[in-house]
């Protein structure tokens, strides 16, 4: 197996179970060299939690990416998430023709959005930002909200096969990308993903859990990224990284008490078995 090295640019959520925390441990786990870069620290994420600290670490990033430079680092890919300010999105478009070679991967996880809404403390400049920034990525991985906020079209809770025939279409209209569309539900019991690569489009639908967790949209991206740089087709990744997120939140179903984030470290051996 080749050892890779990945750079990942969310925020620490210092509790929460999101971003960073999770994205670590899993892409570690994956077999990758993980570095990171915290496009800020809260003191917990932005869901459900009221009075977090916010500390945004924009200002940070042209620095360290000068000394990265300076010390000729490269990075095989690129996986984003949670960003911090539009602002920031210009830099983290920098640090990928700064510390890339010609194929490193970019990921980009638009995570900015759920449910039809924005998450706290985003705006529409924050979007337009987004935007140029999934042009510039190479695989997106948006789920419905997000692909909606992206494309300017109408949110739908219930939608057929052409509703997201037609998301797909908009998201690939400025570049072509590999598109991983999460949360796609066609049926009460069932939900799943859509793996779109090249105009051809395959899905991978599992069973749905009512309660839900916050959080398992980073789950299932670090997931993906981590089994997608290991080796792993799109479709496969997708196929490990959602059933990883289905024991996450199984895991976690029956604690009322632990409704912020799921439980992924007991269950990391499975992501683990997974790959091999
Ligand atoms: O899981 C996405 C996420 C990441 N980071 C922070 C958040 C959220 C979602 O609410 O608030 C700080």
């Amino acid at each position: 197996m080749s050892y890779k090295r990945i750079l990942t640019i969310q925020d620490i959520s210092c509790l929460g179970q999101c971003s960073l925390t999770v994205a670590l441990p899993i892409l570690s786990a994956c077999g990758l060299e993980t570095c990171v870069l915290p496009s800020a620290v809260l003191s917990t994420h932005t869901g459900g939690f009221s009075g977090y600290t916010f500390t945004d670490l924009t200002e940070d990033m042209p620095a360290i990416q000068k000394h990265w430079e300076k010390e000729n680092i490269k990075f095989d890919a690129f996986y984003t998430g949670y960003l911090g300010s539009a602002k920031q999105i210009e830099y983290v478009k920098n640090i990928f023709s700064a510390t890339g070679n010609s194929d490193s991967v970019k990921i980009v996880d638009p995570a900015m959005a759920d449910n039809g809404n924005l998450y706290y403390g985003f705006d529409n400049a924050f979007v337009d930002e987004m935007k140029i920034l999934c042009d510039a990525a190479d695989i997106i991985l948006p789920n419905i909200t997000e692909a909606c906020f992206l494309t300017g079209c109408q949110y739908k809770d219930t939608y057929d096969e052409a509703y997201i025939d037609e998301l797909l279409n908009a998201l690939n209209k400025n570049s072509e990308k590999t598109i991983i569309l999460t949360g796609v539900s066609y049926s009460p019991e069932s939900t799943g993903v859509i793996v779109y690569k090249n105009g051809k489009k395959e899905y991978y639908s599992h069973k749905k859990i009512k309660n839900g967790c916050h959080g398992t949209g980073d789950i299932f991206a670090s997931a993906f990224a981590g089994a997608f740089i290991r080796g792993k087709s799109e479709y496969d990744a997708a196929k490990i990284a959602a059933d990883y997120t289905v024991a996450c939140i199984e895991e976690t179903q029956s604690d009322e008490s632990h409704w912020y984030g799921a439980k992924f470290e007991p269950v990391l051996g499975k992501l683990i078995e997974s790959l091999n």
